[in-house]
């Protein structure tokens, strides 16, 4: 499961740029899709099958590269780099992620931003390896969670993450081994292979595709800060595999709510 960082940082840097771009229209696609499925099996299900749950996909929101504003250039008084936008805080208004120009020592930070501009988050920004991030709301509050994709040479670390707002700071609520299913097969879920996360959706929760029977191992010496976690649960994705490699013995595929999941999870 080893990565060779290197020679895919330009590739994902190219493939990630090439994401942000079609992301937009396939997450359109898929929510009409997903509104069309619904209408129909609710024309379907208005009166004899009333209990039939009705789901629609839920799919991630990612960050899109925009270019740098004199607004934000007013806020941050650093050397900005890089503008990004998505709605972090869910209310429906984007807001904006900006890395500042790394320094001599090769570091930089990250500064989360609301649509009314206020500073809600700063951190040190990564100059290397990779980091991924994507967006979907999977419990009560309503700012969405956070799926993060961070790693480097050594290993990598699937987890999703709990944003706290008023804090400025994010905690890990689950670490996960990422399955992308693709025709029938499961393959790793290399960050640069998922297009979102199996996820749906009824009147009362979003639940994810998951399993809790497998026997995949990680990286021999790579040890993740799992410890309040009696299983490392695999979470399933949709993508295209660009590396052959099989998860083992993943069995028992279900639909569970994050927090079912943790709780079913926790040591
Ligand atoms: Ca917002
Ligand atoms: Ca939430
Ligand atoms: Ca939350």
């Amino acid at each position: 499961m080893k990565i060779s960082v290197k020679s895919s940082i330009m590739i994902l840097l190219f493939s990630s740029c090439i994401l942000s771009c079609t992301q937009t229209d396939k997450k359109q696609e898929e929510i009409a899709m997903a509104d069309t499925i619904s209408r129909h099996m609710g024309s379907e299900t208005t009166d004899s099958t009333q209990k039939i749950p009705i789901f629609k996909n839920v799919v991630f929101d990612k960050a899109k590269g925009i270019p740098i504003s004199l607004k934000l250039k007013d806020v941050i008084k650093e050397t900005i780099d890089s503008v990004e936008t998505v709605d972090f805080n869910g209310d429906q208004e984007l807001d904006y992620i900006i890395r500042t120009e790394l320094d001599a020592n090769g570091l930089g930070f990250e500064y989360w931003i609301s649509s009314r501009y206020k500073i809600l988050k700063k951190n040190k920004g990564f100059s290397d390896g990779f980091h991924y991030r994507w967006f979907i709301n999977l419990d009560d509050d309503p700012e969405p969670e956070i799926y993060d994709a961070l790693g480097d040479e050594e290993g990598a670390e699937y987890t999703i993450q709990d944003q706290n707002l008023l804090s400025g700071n994010d905690t890990v609520l689950l670490y996960i081994n990422p399955v992308i299913i693709e025709d029938n097969i499961k393959y790793w879920g290399y960050p640069w292979d998922i297009s979102t996360v199996k996820a749906r959706k009824n009147r009362h929760a979003v639940q994810l595709y998951c399993s809790l029977n497998h026997e995949i191992t990680r990286e021999e010496g790579w040890e993740i800060d799992a410890k309040h976690q009696s299983q490392v649960p695999v979470i399933f994705f949709d993508g295209h595999h660009t590396q052959n490699f099989h998860p083992k013995n993943v069995k028992n595929m279900q639909w569970l709510t994050l927090n079912e999941i943790i709780d079913k999870t926790k040591r």
